[in-house]
């Protein structure tokens, strides 16, 4: 079993492992440690990762960049319209109202998903672990921003299974990162909490949380974010700047121009960063537009003052990151800053003046999040090992089901009734159970309490409970299991209609009526408060609640605490025989991918893979060819040259010759299989020349051997 950790970020992403002596962060091919969230398509293939931030430049319009903010997002996302104006490819709103992207490859243009893309994405990542690992990668953990939704977790699982990769634990970054911090500190106390606030200012979003540690655990007290500030926001300030600027002084107008928008933008990041070290800096770009070369200046006082409305929303987080924590700021022991955008001076002033203490950088502000993660998949690994470390996690968002009141309700028009279900801060996972008093089909959704936080429609789900089968007591209880499980997801479970039976006179009731539900739900009273619950014996863990419409709802804490309620139940009604039955449930996602198409999907990726594999391995095969004549015209007139006549050589060189400029023509753009045969053409001449040398060669060891035994 694998031990992975990847962290994909918006601009770079990391894979840990986990070896035995401890998490490694791994190289890619080109020795890096980061790797470029980029997939670039080509004519033959496609490039991915710093391949594809190689191709990038050459090729913008198919270098497909910023996935993280694409995922799970509707088209109609004024976020997702804001970012669509600075990615210099084209994106259209597909028939389901989610964003495709379009790109040239193998000579059309395409379109693609962005779980199709962040699952290329993530099986470059997992390439580089297994080459790392010399093992095939399938268990793993991913870290994703606390903010995101429902919908965009199910879309980071639907490209790890794009991907074949079967993570085990979707988990927050900033949580990663509290557990990467806490898990090797040796002076944790037994029973005061320490509280660290941690601040992650990545390329495009800020995220904040306070975790409380004590001696083998740590409890998340609170999360915050703002999910559009970060790195990237700084560019595009001083990119609007010089652009303006350029206008003036040169009479050039970028917006014309995309690669100049490009190659502005990029020479504005190197300036940011520049200005992190320096207090002024300078930027030249040769040949920007229209032959013209620019020269600016900036000093980090004015990059600051203009940079002023962004660096004024850094505080809102941190404020509610406190409020949510319930803490006053002294009670912050220490404040730790990632994320490589944190790096910006300016940030840590306003960070220092809000805690009134320096933030410290004791964590690797890139590394963190892919440790912490591998760290995470470690502990739920059977293979390995792992300190005894506890992490209590907090779910940011309240959730509720809701569904149509009961024809009771009728004159109101069958008002929507509402639950909270998991509020906000609940525990990952969870498991709670509502009851309600129907028997017949209904449906309920699942929605977000609170929408205006995430500024997406309300609505997640919609599950569809029935048919039921026929009610024989005339108080029946549906008992609905609503899941919240480790990635963050919610959904409904099942639902079991529990039903009381006489033991002494099973069954003889008059047969239940079809709007049995109608009844219950007209007479709350005596099915209201917590009477509702005289059969459960742990009164104290369920929270019985009735509605207007009498809809009566235990909830509970967690998954085991509801099973063994179900055994309290019948220990406490000893005359009592519940009778349970499944109910059916449906389940419908809005916006999800269905099964079958991330079926499909994989087997695109499969074919896309092989492709690139195709054409990488005929690249290398190209390479071979080409290598050979070189080594050969070199070996034939120095190792080789008393090995060959004459015309041997003659013919052989010209051959040589003939392939060089073969390769360079018409060989240019062969298969893989044509330079396989002409490698093995020249080989057939080659070879006994080879064989010759090589005989002599062994000669000349045995006779020096036979005369060193001499
Ligand atoms: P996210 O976490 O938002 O998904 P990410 O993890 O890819 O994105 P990071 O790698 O943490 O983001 O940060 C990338 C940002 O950090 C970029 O905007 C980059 O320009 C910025 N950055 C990197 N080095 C510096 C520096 N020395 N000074 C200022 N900014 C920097
Ligand atoms: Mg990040
Ligand atoms: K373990």
């Amino acid at each position: 079993m694998s031990v992975v950790g990847f962290d994909f970020g918006n601009e770079n992403c990391i894979v840990a492992v986990a070896r035995q002596r401890g998490i490694d962060v791994v190289l890619n091919d080109e020795s890096k440690r980061e790797t470029p969230a980029i997939v670039c398509f080509g004519e033959k293939q496609r490039f991915i990762g710093t391949a594809g931030a190689a191709s990038s430049t050459m090729n913008p319009k198919n270098s497909i960049s910023q996935i993280k903010r694409l995922i799970g997002r509707q088209f109609s996302d004024p976020e997702l319209q804001m970012d669509l104006k600075s990615m210099p490819f084209s994106v259209t709103e597909g028939p389901d109202g989610y964003p495709l992207i379009h790109a040239r490859y193998l000579g059309d243009v395409r379109t693609f998903t962005p779980t199709q893309l962040l699952g290329m994405v993530l099986s470059d990542l997992k390439s580089i672990a297994e080459k790392n690992l010399n093992t095939a990668v399938v268990d793993c953990c991913i870290g994703i921003p606390v903010y995101f939704t429902d919908l965009q977790r199910r879309a980071v699982l639907d490209a790890a299974t794009i991907a074949g990769l079967h993570p085990l634990h979707l988990i927050h970054e900033t949580t990663a990162t509290a557990l990467a911090y806490g898990i090797y500190k040796t002076d944790l106390p037994e029973n005061d909490q320490i509280n660290v606030a941690f601040v992650d200012i990545g390329h495009a979003s800020m995220q904040v949380c306070i975790a409380g540690f004590k001696k083998g655990q740590l409890k998340i007290l609170a999360h915050s974010f703002d999910r559009s500030l970060g790195g990237r926001d700084f560019d595009e300030v001083l990119f609007q700047h010089f652009a303006a600027k350029f206008k003036d002084e040169y009479k050039i107008d970028v917006f014309q121009n995309a690669r100049a928008c490009i190659r502005l933008r990029a020479a504005c990041e190197k300036l940011k960063k520049v200005l992190s070290a320096n207090p002024e800096a300078p930027l030249n770009i040769e040949c920007l537009m229209d032959e013209k070369d620019v020269r600016g200046f900036i000093k980090r006082e004015e990059f600051e003052h203009i940079s002023a409305p962004i660096l004024h929303r850094v505080k809102r987080p941190l404020e509610k990151a406190l409020a949510d924590a319930g803490l006053a700021v002294e009670e912050v022991h220490t404040v730790e800053v990632i994320g490589s955008a944190s790096r910006v001076p300016a940030m840590l002033k306003i960070l220092t003046e809000f805690f009134g203490k320096e933030p410290r950088r004791t964590m690797n502000a890139s590394e963190c999040v892919a440790r912490g993660c591998a760290l995470q998949c470690a502990i739920l690994s059977p293979t390995f090992k792992v300190r005894e470390f506890q992490v209590n996690e907090s779910f940011p968002f309240p959730i509720s089901l809701s569904w149509k009141g009961s024809a009771a309700d009728a004159q109101h028009g069958g008002a929507e009734q509402q639950q909270l279900v998991f509020p906000k801060g609940n525990p990952i996972p969870s498991v709670k159970a509502v009851t309600f008093h129907k028997t017949s089909t209904f449906s309920v959704d699942v929605q977000y309490s609170d929408p205006s936080d995430l500024q997406v429609p309300p609505k997640i789900s919609t599950y569809t409970i029935g048919p039921f089968p026929t009610v024989r007591s005339d108080r029946p209880k549906l008992k609905v299991k609503v899941r919240l499980n480790l990635h963050g997801i919610v959904s409904v479970e099942s639902a079991t209609l529990l039903e009381e039976e006489d033991v002494e006179v099973p069954v003889s009731k008059e047969p239940a009526k079809e709007d049995t539900k109608m009844e219950t739900d007209e007479a709350p009273k005596d099915t209201a408060g917590p009477s509702a619950n005289e059969t459960d014996v742990n009164m104290q863990d369920v929270k019985g609640t009735a509605n207007a419409a009498g809809v009566e709802n235990g909830v509970h804490e967690s998954g085991d605490k509801h099973m063994q309620m179900e055994t309290d139940t019948k220990v406490e009604a000893p005359k009592k025989k519940v009778k349970k039955t499944d109910v059916p449930v449906a389940e419908l996602v809005y916006g999800a991918m269905l099964p079958a198409d991330v079926q499909k999907a994989v087997e695109k990726e499969f074919e896309m893979a092989l492709q690139d594999r195709v054409m990488e391995e005929t690249k290398d095969k190209k390479n071979a060819v080409e290598a050979y004549v070189y080594d050969m015209r070199n070996k034939l007139s120095d190792k080789y040259h008393d090995f060959v006549t004459a015309p041997e050589k003659e013919e052989f060189t010209a051959k040589l010759q003939e392939t060089e400029d073969w390769l360079y023509e018409d060989g240019e753009d062969e298969t893989k299989g044509v330079y396989v045969a002409k490698l093995e053409e020249l080989k057939k001449q080659g070879d006994p020349i080879e064989e010759r040398y090589k005989e002599y060669a062994e000669r000349g060891t045995v006779v020096d051997q036979l005369a060193y035994c001499i």
